[in-house]
């Protein structure tokens, strides 16, 4: 590019490259739709083809950003995991959070007529925010996983007693918010099951525990899960002068970058209402730490 006595401005742009060698969760949240779900009659509390929709537009993120290794959804936001040894765009917050934010609204808009094939969108169009934070230990990262599945779960309790009793108990909304005031979580279970004869724990999977996204390879059921979940074993892809004493960011030869690019590229993304709370989901799918297939 020519040098111009306007290139100064150059100098306002700051950099905004987030900490290295750290787990960056990009979540995204949809604007303004509590006012979306009811212009589009949204079953209440949960709507299928909703939830359904934004689990599609987080496959459709996945696939075209093979550094993401999980996703987890619930209601109408997204967090997508990025791997500590990831480098795309320098890590700068903005051009991540920008193009996650973007990719997943274009599908979210793209396919909106697949999921709702009677009610065409208008605008206000949906939109979505988004943010980056960093996690710097797989402890917090996994914690960060655990509090949004906890989330989903007393939201979801608390939200399928208050529908039941409105729909099925015929209360109106503050009569039932009054109802559910200082309950715990099992008055909840114990509201829906006395007196509407409905278990919680057979509510469908998805209300209950959001869906989490990841690429599928064989799953593994033997790995020792204490081990594996926590410290992901080195991979013996790595170009010697990466050593395990040293927390250098992990760099592939350029053959196994490219095998590790195709490999990733064929992947089946998965979709799974699954608890990510426990060791099991991790242990069990060792790549999705150690971010190589
Ligand atoms: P925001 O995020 O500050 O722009 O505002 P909202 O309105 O998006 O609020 P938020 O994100 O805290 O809460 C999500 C809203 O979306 C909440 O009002 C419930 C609604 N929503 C999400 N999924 C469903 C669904 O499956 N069914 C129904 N009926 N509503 C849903
Ligand atoms: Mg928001
Ligand atoms: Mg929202
Ligand atoms: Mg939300
Ligand atoms: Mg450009």
């Amino acid at each position: 590019m020519a040098n111009s006595k306007y290139e100064y401005v150059r100098a306002f742009e700051q950099p905004d490259c987030l900490l290295p060698n750290t787990w960056i969760v990009v979540r995204i949240d949809g604007r303004g739709f509590h006012k979306l779900s009811a212009k589009y009659e949204f079953g209440k509390p949960n709507d299928r083809r909703a939830l359904d929709l934004m689990n599609a537009a987080a496959v459709g993120v996945m696939k075209e950003l093979p550094d993401l290794v999980v996703g987890y959804g619930v209601s109408d936001e997204y967090s997508f995991v990025f791997h500590k040894d990831c480098v795309l765009f320098e890590r700068r917050a903005s051009k991540l959070t920008t193009t996650i934010v973007s990719t997943f609204t274009s599908y979210y808009v793209h396919l909106w007529q697949t999921y709702f094939p009677s009610t065409p969108l208008s605008p206000p169009l949906p939109s979505f925010d988004g943010r980056a934070v960093v996690y710097p230990s797989v402890r917090n990262l996994r914690d960060y996983m655990s509090w949004r599945q906890v989330d989903c779960h007393i939201n979801n309790l608390y939200n399928t007693t208050f529908w039941t009793l409105i729909q099925q108990g015929g209360m109106d909304a503050k009569d039932a918010e009054k109802e559910l005031q200082g309950t715990l979580s099992s008055d909840k279970n114990e509201i829906l099951f006395s007196r509407f004869g409905i278990n919680y724990n057979n509510e469908p999977e998805i209300f209950k525990k959001g869906s989490v996204v990841f690429r599928e390879y064989e799953i593994n059921p033997l790995v020792d899960q204490s081990s594996a979940s926590v410290a992901p074993k080195p991979n013996p892809q790595f170009h010697e002068g990466h050593t395990d004493s040293t927390d250098a960011p992990q760099k592939l030869s350029k053959s196994a970058a490219e095998k590790d690019r195709k490999t990733k590229a064929k992947a089946k993304i998965a979709v799974e209402h699954i608890d990510i709370i426990k060791d099991d989901f991790w242990g069990r799918r060792p790549w999705i730490l150690s971010g190589q297939p």
